[in-house]
């Protein structure tokens, strides 16, 4: 098997790092781990950006309990029964990040693009942010936009439950129970009073399947996670549809899923200009949602708010808005959007969110990429600079450098004159050394 695997490896340094033969041998001859760690070890080879299996440490597995053992390859299962995966792992434990902290923090840092350790710090503060309007307005008509859906959502995690995909049966409809307590409160303050819509069968807030799929469309409510093979293989959708709903408040703005990814997933709504609405209300309602007793949220030390995909950790935010981009979209597919977003650190998703297709008109869900070690407010901002950025690629402009300069000086206009010079500086050495070459 070692000798199959290893004819396979690009040579040189590149490739991934194999363990060694005994410990090698050991492990794939032991009849309870010897199945996953085979199929881990050909995902190292064939995979190389399925994070959870290049990251995968045989010496750290050797160190650990049985049980200790078990637990991280079931955190592996979702990447080793669908190799294509991207990320390939989903915590099961609140305690999970510090406990297999080795493994994780890899993982962490090579998706986020952080150096191993960072300690991530949430902070919504506006004040001070880079490239915040004069004023703190972040207002998309000034960018020359209609008003536009946005939404920013968190996720968050009850840290007296397992995460989502340890739960049993049992413990969903639990932390459905003592969710309903909470909105009881909600219901009560004007702001946030609404009503929550059960999918658990014989609930008493029960909804037929057709106002599911009303709430579905309408963006309120998630789609059937039984769908998901990453979220299946994970535990995750696990006896859908128990223990699962939404809470929406009366204006239909601020809304609260039981039982998705995460266990609770907070978000506000709203078509508009001004994203500072959804951002401020999202704040001032979570601040509410946590000072509900019984309510905690499961947060690392290092890591900042704890969620299923590591993906998501730190602040657990996406703020998105749906913007019409029909030339960067014209052949039908978000393809083109997708190359100009990713260098402006934009993710592209469908009108249903993601992996679904995009509206027939160009419409496509652009948020910032970024979770982890970014403040929420800095990613709030981002949103704004990107929408601004990428309104100006979809109307042609703004894609050759000089662009980027432009844009840079009306940010920070000491930055973009050190930029010039440097700029001019590193062009005087290349042609000084190219004539030194000639002669
Ligand atoms: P999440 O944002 O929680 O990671 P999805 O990408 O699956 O999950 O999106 C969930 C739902 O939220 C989908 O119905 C999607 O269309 C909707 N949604 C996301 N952003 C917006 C937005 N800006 N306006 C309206 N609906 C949105
Ligand atoms: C994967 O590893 O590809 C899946 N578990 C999904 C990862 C998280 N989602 C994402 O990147 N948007």
């Amino acid at each position: 098997m070692l000798k199959a695997l290893s004819s396979l490896l690009p040579s040189g340094d590149e490739g991934p790092q194999l363990p060694r033969k005994e410990l090698l041998e050991k492990y794939l001859k032991d009849s309870r781990y010897g199945d996953k760690l085979k199929r881990l070890m050909s995902i190292k080879v064939l995979y190389p950006n399925n994070l959870m299996a290049k990251h995968f440490d045989f010496g750290y597995f050797d160190g650990l309990s049985d049980s200790m053992k078990g637990s991280l390859l079931t955190v592996c299962n979702s990447g080793i029964e669908n190799e294509d995966s991207g990320m390939g792992c989903y915590a099961m434990q609140p305690e999970d990040y510090d406990r297999f902290k080795p493994f994780f923090s890899k993982v962490i840092a090579d998706y986020h693009r952080v150096p191993e350790g960072k300690v991530h710090i949430n902070d919504w503060s506006l004040a001070g942010v880079r490239g915040i309007p004069a004023g703190g307005k972040l207002d998309l008509s000034l960018l020359g936009l209609p008003p536009l859906s946005m939404r920013v959502r968190v996720g968050r995690n009850l840290a007296d439950f397992p995460l989502p995909g340890a739960m049993t049966k049992q413990d969903r409809l639990n932390m459905e129970t003592k969710m309903c307590q909470a909105f009881a409160k909600l219901i009560a303050m004007s702001q946030y009073g609404g009503r929550y819509h059960s999918l658990t069968p014989g609930h008493k807030d029960h909804i037929s399947d057709a106002e599911y799929q009303n709430l579905v469309k309408s963006h309120l409510m998630f789609k059937n996670m039984a769908d998901d093979p990453y979220l299946a293989t994970a535990g995750i959708s696990s006896d859908w549809p128990h223990g699962r709903g939404c809470y929406v408040s009366a204006d239909k703005g601020f809304i609260i899923w039981v039982g998705e990814e995460d266990h609770l997933r907070i978000m506000c709504m709203k078509t508009g200009t001004l994203l500072n609405e959804v951002f401020d209300r999202l704040k001032a309602a979570l601040d509410v949602v946590e000072s509900i007793p019984g309510l905690q949220f499961a947060k690392s030390p290092t890591f900042g708010y704890v969620t299923s995909c590591p993906t998501n950790l730190g602040t657990g935010m996406r703020a998105s808005v749906h913007l019409k981009v029909p030339n960067l979209t014209a052949d039908g597919t978000d393809k083109k959007a997708k190359a100009v977003c990713k260098p402006l650190g934009l993710s592209v998703r469908g009108m249903g969110g993601e992996h679904t297709p995009i509206g027939a008109d160009g419409t496509v869900d652009i948020s910032p990429s970024a979770r982890f070690c970014i403040k929420e407010a800095e990613i709030i901002v981002a949103l704004y600079k990107g929408i601004k950025l990428l309104k100006e690629r979809e109307e042609g402009k703004g894609d050759n450098p000089l662009c980027g300069l432009v844009n840079a000086a009306k940010e920070n206009p000491a930055a973009a004159v050190a930029g010039v010079c440097v700029g001019a500086l590193v062009t005087g050495l290349v042609i000084t050394r190219l004539g030194r070459a000639k002669k």
